[in-house]
């Protein structure tokens, strides 16, 4: 590569140098100011090798044409030699020529044979001359060729001279321009390491800040977590004092109800209904217990409600959710049937046996589709002796949610005194068979009013008299989601 393409290269990569660092100047962000600012100083290097290379070549040809001058010396130096020892040589043959000359011319005055010397001396001097003529020449060609060489040798130095005068002109530049560039780079460099090192600064102190301000929501968030977490255990620790309580006295309820269940099934043990399970002292639950009746002493299982008002309730009539059917026959009332921790029907000869040893109370609880609730409690409720088991009701005590009618209400309607009819006992006070019309069984009248507790289970839109129902509006006459029939000791 000569010197002229390296120097435009030069000119490239400081064009590209030039464009790469505006760039680099445009740059915001500190991480691509230090990938430029790193790239930067690689150009930087790959320039100073550049450089070196230059003065490299420069040096080397700057010896060339040292080497050539010396050469050039060297071979005037031997032509000059050359020039003396022929010169000298010349100079020799025409002394010789000369003493020749003289010895012939004492010959000629001494010599008493002039002709033959005369003779010799022609023939010689004819030779001589010649000769010496010949030397002339060749001395004149020789001092012309000198002069040529000379000249040649003064035109190649002056030459060189005037290459190797450009030549270092053009390095002294060359080096001039890159300490120049060499300086205004420098100055960018450190530039741009002043402001990199603000910039750092600025992040720094923002990243310190930011670090302080996450440590006091850390710190307050940890204050406020701690405080929580405080709160927390000592709920838990109320919580569990609680539960442990509640669990104690679960354990004692239920090993108060698992003495008296089993102490009920002993003959020792002869309660005759919830009323006087309660009362017998223990803290009870509502379920089921066996209860022994007061006249038969038979042993039945019934379920007791020893939640609602007050507890001591015998259910002798639950349903809930239409899984028992209740269309049925007059022996499976008079006996009773499904399972008594569900829907059931006690049996009409133990509610009869049961409420003829004393005075009861008579509740009916209901619940009508959409959760509203309602109830109707009555005094001095007992079956009457015989196979009808006629009704008696006293007056109502206080109900809830039931409209204008009631169980001892009108002569015609309510169910006071009417005896128990199934659609195959009819013994209701019309012409036709109620139960089997409203698809019940009930102490039916003629034959009844808005009250029909064991008719069909029905749906939240079914409002029709032979669904289960108690104490509808006119307006409505929806049938019942559930109700319960209980009784208990006044
Ligand atoms: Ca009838």
């Amino acid at each position: 590569m000569d010197f002229k393409n390296k120097m435009l290269m030069y000119m490239l990569y400081l064009v590209l140098f030039k464009t790469v660092f505006s760039q680099l100047l445009s740059e915001t962000s500190s991480s691509r100011i230090f990938k430029r600012f790193d790239r930067l100083e690689n150009d930087v290097l790959v320039i100073r090798d550049d450089v070196l290379v230059i003065r490299k070549a420069l040096k080397e040809e700057s010896d060339i044409f040292r080497e050539d001058i010396s050469t050039l010396f060297n071979e005037l130096r031997n032509l000059r030699k050359d020039m003396d020892e022929e010169r000298k040589r010349r100079i020799g043959d025409i002394s010789t020529v000369s003493n020749r000359l003289t010895e012939s011319g004492q010959v000629e005055r001494n010599d008493k044979q002039p002709v033959s010397i005369t003779q010799q001396l022609s023939c010689d001097c004819g030779a001589v001359a010649s000769q010496y003529k010949n030397v002339i020449n060749a001395f004149k060609n020789e001092k012309s060729e000198n002069i040529v060489l000379r000249k040649k040798f003064d035109e190649i130095r002056k030459k060189h001279d005037f290459e190797i005068g450009n030549l270092l002109e053009m390095f002294n530049n060359n080096v001039s321009g890159l300490k120049s560039t060499d300086k205004s780079l420098r100055s960018e460099i450190d530039t741009i390491k002043t402001e990199t090192k603000a910039n750092l600064s600025a992040t720094q102190k923002l990243v310190h800040d930011s670090f302080v301000v996450c440590q006091k929501d850390n710190n307050y968030a940890r204050a406020y977590f701690d405080e929580g977490l405080m709160r927390l255990n000592a709920s838990l620790t109320n919580l569990s004092l609680n539960a442990i309580h509640e669990i104690s006295r679960i354990t004692s309820d239920i090993a108060s109800l698992k003495t008296q269940t089993q102490g009920c099934y002993t003959s020792s043990c002869e309660v005759k209904d919830c009323s006087e399970l309660l009362s017998s002292g223990a803290a009870l639950l509502s379920g089921v217990y066996t209860v022994t009746t007061p006249l038969t002493h038979t042993k039945i299982e019934v379920y007791c409600d020893m939640v609602t008002d007050g507890g001591g309730w015998t259910v002798f009539q639950r349903r809930f959710n239409g899984s028992v059917d209740f269309y049925r026959n007059f022996s499976e009332y008079e006996n009773g049937f499904g399972q008594k921790d569900g829907e059931h029907w006690l049996g009409l000869k133990f509610i009869q046996e049961i409420t003829s040893s004393g005075a009861y109370q008579l509740r009916v609880d209901f619940k009508r589709w959409g959760e509203t609730k309602g109830y109707d409690v009555y005094e001095n409720f007992s079956l009457q002796p015989g196979t009808n088991y006629t009704i008696n009701i006293g007056s109502r005590l206080q109900s809830l949610g039931v409209f204008k009618h009631s169980l001892n209400g009108a002569p015609n309607n309510s169910a006071a005194g009417c005896a128990f009819s199934t659609y195959d006992h009819d013994v209701d006070k019309h012409p036709m068979n109620c139960a089997e019309t409203y698809r019940g069984a009930w102490w039916y009248n003629a034959c009844f009013d808005a009250i029909n507790p064991n008719a069909l289970y029905g749906g939240p839109e079914t409002h029709e008299a032979r669904y289960m129902m108690y104490g509808f509006s006119d307006a409505d006459r929806l049938a019942l989601a559930a109700i319960t029939m209980m009784f208990k000791q006044a």
